[in-house]
């Protein structure tokens, strides 16, 4: 049986594509407070100023490419058919973009709407706004960007843990090891015996978990790894 690959992507994979992360310098969370944007409270407080936040950060994705970590990603699934699990906290597509075909967002996606009236989920390619009705529902003022806010449960998490203890490598790249339940996997493969590797412009948060730890870009690290 050939051995089997958990990668956890996180902000910084698609750094280098131009997109904001999150804590780093400048990131996002330092020029809105998540408790505003990225909670259920902040949406029913005020929609208006989330649909702006996700529509902002949808159309800087669609000038966006993905990098050769993307795409070096995408080589790695097309050689382990079947024993490649790739989990993204991101909710960009560069994943899919560069190739990749099977990507659990466990943080949902940007290019998705979420109709908190009937739960009805479909893509969603332009702006969002209070205005929108729900194609399913019809419903007006329902409509959010379909992400996982803090607070709300990630999605699949089910399928990841079992892919997780599945794997015989777990690697975690661009992540700052901050946001749960995503931050606690590298302990959960280290209980339960799994390889750990962190790829990573500085070392994180959780450095010390892995049995191996290597700094630099993404798009230098990634096809390195995989070749
Ligand atoms: C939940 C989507 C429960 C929206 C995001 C313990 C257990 C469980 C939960 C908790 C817990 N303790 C606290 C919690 C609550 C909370 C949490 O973790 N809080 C933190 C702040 C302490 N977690 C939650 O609320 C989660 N939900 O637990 O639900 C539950 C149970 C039952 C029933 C219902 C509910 C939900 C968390 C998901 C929130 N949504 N995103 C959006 O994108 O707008 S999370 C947010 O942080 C980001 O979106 C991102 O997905 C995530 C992680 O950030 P990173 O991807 O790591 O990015 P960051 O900027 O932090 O780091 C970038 C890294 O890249 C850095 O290390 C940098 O050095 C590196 N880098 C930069 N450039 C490069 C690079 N690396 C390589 N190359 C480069 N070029």
């Amino acid at each position: 049986m050939t051995a089997a690959i958990f990668i956890l992507t996180g902000a910084g994979i698609s750094a280098e594509s131009g997109i904001d992360t999150f804590r780093d310098a400048g990131g996002l969370w330092s020029r809105v407070r998540l408790e505003d944007v990225a909670t259920p409270e902040g949406f029913a407080r005020d929609p208006d100023t989330v649909h702006a936040f996700y529509n902002a950060r949808r159309a800087s994705l669609s000038a966006a490419r993905p990098n050769p970590a993307h795409l070096a990603l995408a080589r790695l699934e097309a050689e382990f058919a079947g024993r490649l699990t790739l989990v993204t906290q991101n909710i960009d597509d560069l994943h899919e973009r560069a190739g990749s075909r099977d990507v659990i967002h466990m943080h949902g996606e940007l290019a998705r709407s979420l109709c908190a009236r009937c739960g009805d989920r479909r893509a969603a390619a332009g702006d969002l706004s209070t205005g929108l009705s729900c194609a399913a529902c019809s419903r007006v003022g329902g409509l959010r960007p379909d992400v996982v806010w803090f607070g709300e449960m990630p999605y699949r998490m089910d399928e990841i843990e079992a892919r997780l203890l599945d794997a015989d490598l777990f690697v975690a790249i661009g992540t700052s090891g901050a946001v749960y339940p995503a931050a606690g996997f590298v302990s959960e493969a280290r209980a339960a015996g799994i390889r750990t590797l962190e790829l990573n412009l500085q070392p994180s948060d959780g450095s010390w978990l892995f049995d191996e730890t290597r700094q630099g870009p993404a798009s230098t690290l990634v096809p390195a790894f995989v070749e």
